[in-house]
Formats: C-alpha cells, sequence, structure tokens
C-alpha cells in the first residue's frame, strides 16, 4: 500500500457522514450503497473498502438500478458537463472515441433495439473494452431474456461502481 492510499482513506474516515456519501455517489447513485459504505467508515486500508463496496453492491435490486442508470448516458454519447460522473463516463468510453463510422452506426442501432426490447438503457462496463467488443457484448445481449439481462445489469453496474471507487481512491 502507498502513502497516497493510506491518506485517501484517512480523509475518507475523517469526513463528515454528508462529505463521504457526497464523494461515493458519483460511483453509483443507490442511497443503500453509499450510506451502508460511509456508515461502516472507519476503513483501515482501501482494500478492505473496495470488499466492502463489492458486498454491499452483490446485488443491485431492481429499483436502485433503475436509479442508477438514469445516470448513464448510452454508449457511444459522450456525457456533458464538468460534475465528476460526467467526467468519469467520458474517461470509461474513451476507447469508442475513435471507432470507425460502421462500428459507430452499429452502436446506436444496436442501443435503439435494445432500448426497444428491453425499456431502459443497454449498460456495460466500457473501460477497458473497444467499440467492437461493446457491439459484440450487445449484439448477442439482445438475445437473452428479461431476467438474465436484469441479473447482467446489475452486475454490470457494480463493475463500473468498484472500478470507479478504485479510481479515487487507489489512483
Ligand atoms: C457507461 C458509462 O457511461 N460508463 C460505462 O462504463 N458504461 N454507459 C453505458 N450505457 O454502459
Amino acid at each position: 500500500m502507498n502513502a497516497t492510499t493510506v491518506t485517501a482513506i484517512d480523509a475518507f474516515n475523517s469526513m463528515t457522514r454528508e462529505e463521504a456519501i457526497t464523494t461515493l455517489r458519483p460511483c453509483v447513485d443507490v442511497d443503500r450503497w453509499c450510506e451502508q459504505l460511509a456508515d461502516a467508515r472507519p476503513f483501515a486500508s482501501a482494500a478492505l473498502l473496495f470488499a466492502a463496496a463489492e458486498l454491499a453492491a452483490s446485488p443491485f435490486e431492481a429499483d436502485e438500478v433503475e436509479q442508477a442508470l438514469a445516470h448513464h448516458p448510452r454508449i457511444g454519447e459522450r456525457a456533458s458537463g464538468a460534475h465528476a460522473e460526467a467526467a468519469l463516463s467520458r474517461a470509461e468510453q474513451a476507447g469508442i472515441d475513435q471507432t470507425d463510422a460502421d462500428v459507430a452506426a452499429a452502436l446506436v442501432e444496436g442501443n435503439r433495439a435494445y432500448e426497444q426490447r428491453f425499456g431502459r438503457v443497454f449498460l456495460i462496463r466500457a473501460a477497458g473494452r473497444s467499440a467492437s467488443e461493446i457491439l459484440a457484448a450487445l449484439t448477442e445481449r439482445l438475445g437473452n431474456t428479461d431476467a438474465d439481462e436484469t441479473a447482467i445489469v446489475a452486475d454490470q453496474l457494480r463493475q463500473i461502481a468498484v472500478l470507479r471507487l478504485k479510481g479515487i481512491f487507489a489512483p
């Protein structure tokens, strides 16, 4: 563990409850998750915070997923604004910015088909994935049942939340 990590966790441990919740919320806008982690302080290490974050996100409930999804722009749509969430989303979708026109057009069409089929935004952990990989996942997931997709979306949301948390506390 390096000095930066210790400092970030120490600062998090010393925050008021409201400050801690405000720090966590850009990771995922789920009250229960933010409050549970804020109330579980102090954490002796970043690793213990990450473990608690995984546990509290396993799984996110359907209403929690619905609330959190409202904050995620479609794949291929750059989040606007200077707030923390938008900057995180832009960084996660960096691999899509350079994609060729055919893949970009297929993503737009895939998003549309997904929303029509499942009634919500297609969500995937975009960090570390190319546009072609995301398109392949989108195409495959269009064939899923509603129940399968509900579980997959909750799991993708968990992955995004924990990655964002790691970005804050273990940069
Ligand atoms: C996103 C996003 O903004 N970041 C990420 O990992 N996935 N959006 C999405 N619709 O999947």
